[in-house]
């Protein structure tokens, strides 16, 4: 009995150092390496008479990416060679290597660095939590080096086109990673639309300001620009291209509102008459012009018209003999 309660009692007191012996700092990441960061003699209130050997040591550093407020699991690396090194007489903290807090902890803002190690012979084993700040050093990136996208000149104003498979994204934390878009060198066509939705997801998209004319202009072109907001605000941009695809918008359009001809009662069927001429703005077969007269089955049977179209040059030709009496008017 006896010894069961000195043993629980030898529990609550490791509990209590280990508590006592546990301190944070924190650094911000992509410092040099070399650099001192702290003195852990100062901060242990251990002697600074160099005399008086501490002899520091690390056991173990581990990265600690915690996960608790998503929903991937938490994930713990310890580095054998570790990031960091406690000059053993000095007790001064400095890095050894690169620490990257975007490459090692992603978009988790809870990202610390545990050291575990021993200020000196005789001495209970401490913890240091070195918490990992994040910098701006990333621009937002987009995923292709140019948009490009085709749309019809029929789309109506206020029509919105999304850009969302275009979006830039951006490594950083936080407002270094929120990104506004701006459409620069743009004209009166279209305007850029960013949102949250409803679910808390962020679209970009394009909306269509004015009416849109392919036989005005084919191609509409603009600078995307993805700017964080984080301090020090990175940005990087890439060229917007819309393709306008034409459409049967436009009539074919004669040159004359009227063809006027004179003839004489004896010229001859097959003679060349005149040549009509229409022009249509769309491009390839919308505007391709063909001419026909119009005329009914009947009509064609009792000799009207006296004369006929080329479909493909326009060219009007008499198919009978006239006369005065009959074709007059
Ligand atoms: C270390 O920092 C975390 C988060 O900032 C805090 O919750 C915790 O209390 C700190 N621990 C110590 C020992 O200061
Ligand atoms: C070191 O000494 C200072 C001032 O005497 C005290 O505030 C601090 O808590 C001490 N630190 C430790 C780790 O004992
Ligand atoms: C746009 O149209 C061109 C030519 O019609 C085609 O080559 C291209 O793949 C289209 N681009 C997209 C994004 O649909
Ligand atoms: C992030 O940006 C928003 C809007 O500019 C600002 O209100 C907020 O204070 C910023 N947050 C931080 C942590 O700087
Ligand atoms: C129309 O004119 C073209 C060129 O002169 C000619 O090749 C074609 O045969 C003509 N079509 C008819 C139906 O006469
Ligand atoms: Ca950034
Ligand atoms: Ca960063
Ligand atoms: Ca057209
Ligand atoms: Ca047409």
């Amino acid at each position: 009995m006896q010894l069961f309660c000195n043993l629980s009692l030898l529990v609550v007191i490791i509990v209590s150092s280990a508590v006592a012996a546990h301190f944070n700092i924190s650094l911000e990441e992509e410092q040099q390496i070399g650099v001192p960061i702290i003195d852990l003699r100062k901060v242990l209130n251990l002697s600074t008479n160099p005399t008086k050997k501490t002899e520091f040591k690390i056991l173990e550093q581990t990265l600690h990416v915690d996960r608790s407020s998503g929903l991937a699991p938490s994930s713990r690396v310890t580095d054998q060679t570790g990031w960091f090194k406690i000059e053993q007489s000095t007790g001064i903290l400095s890095q050894t290597k690169r620490i990257d807090r975007d490459l090692l902890c992603g978009k988790v803002e809870l990202c610390f660095i545990q050291i575990i190690f021993l200020p000196g012979l005789y001495m209970s084993v401490m913890h240091l939590d070195v918490y990992i700040k994040d910098l701006n050093d990333n621009s937002p990136c987009f995923p292709s080096p140019s948009i490009e996208i085709n749309v019809s000149e029929d789309l109506e104003v206020n029509h919105e086109i999304s850009l969302d498979r275009y979006k830039a994204t951006d490594v950083d934390l936080g407002n270094n990673s929120m990104i506004q878009y701006t459409l620069l060198h743009h004209d009166v066509f279209f305007k850029a639309r960013q949102y949250r939705d409803p679910v808390g997801h962020e679209h970009l998209s394009l909306v269509v300001s004015h009416i849109l004319d392919y036989e005005q202009t084919k191609v509409h072109r603009m600078l995307l620009l993805a700017s964080d907001m984080g301090t020090s605000s990175q940005s990087s941009s890439v060229p917007l291209l819309i393709h306008l695809i034409d459409e049967n918008d436009n009539k074919p359009n004669f040159e004359k509102t009227l063809y006027d001809v004179y003839l004489s009662e004896n010229t001859p069927p097959g003679e060349i008459l005149t040549r009509v001429q229409a022009s249509d703005r769309d491009s390839g077969d919308l505007g391709y012009v063909h001419y026909v007269i119009p005329a009914s089955d009947q009509d064609r049977r009792e000799g009207y018209p006296p004369v006929s179209v080329n479909e493909t040059t326009g060219t009007v030709s008499l198919c009978e003999k006239l006369d005065y009496h009959v074709h007059n008017e």
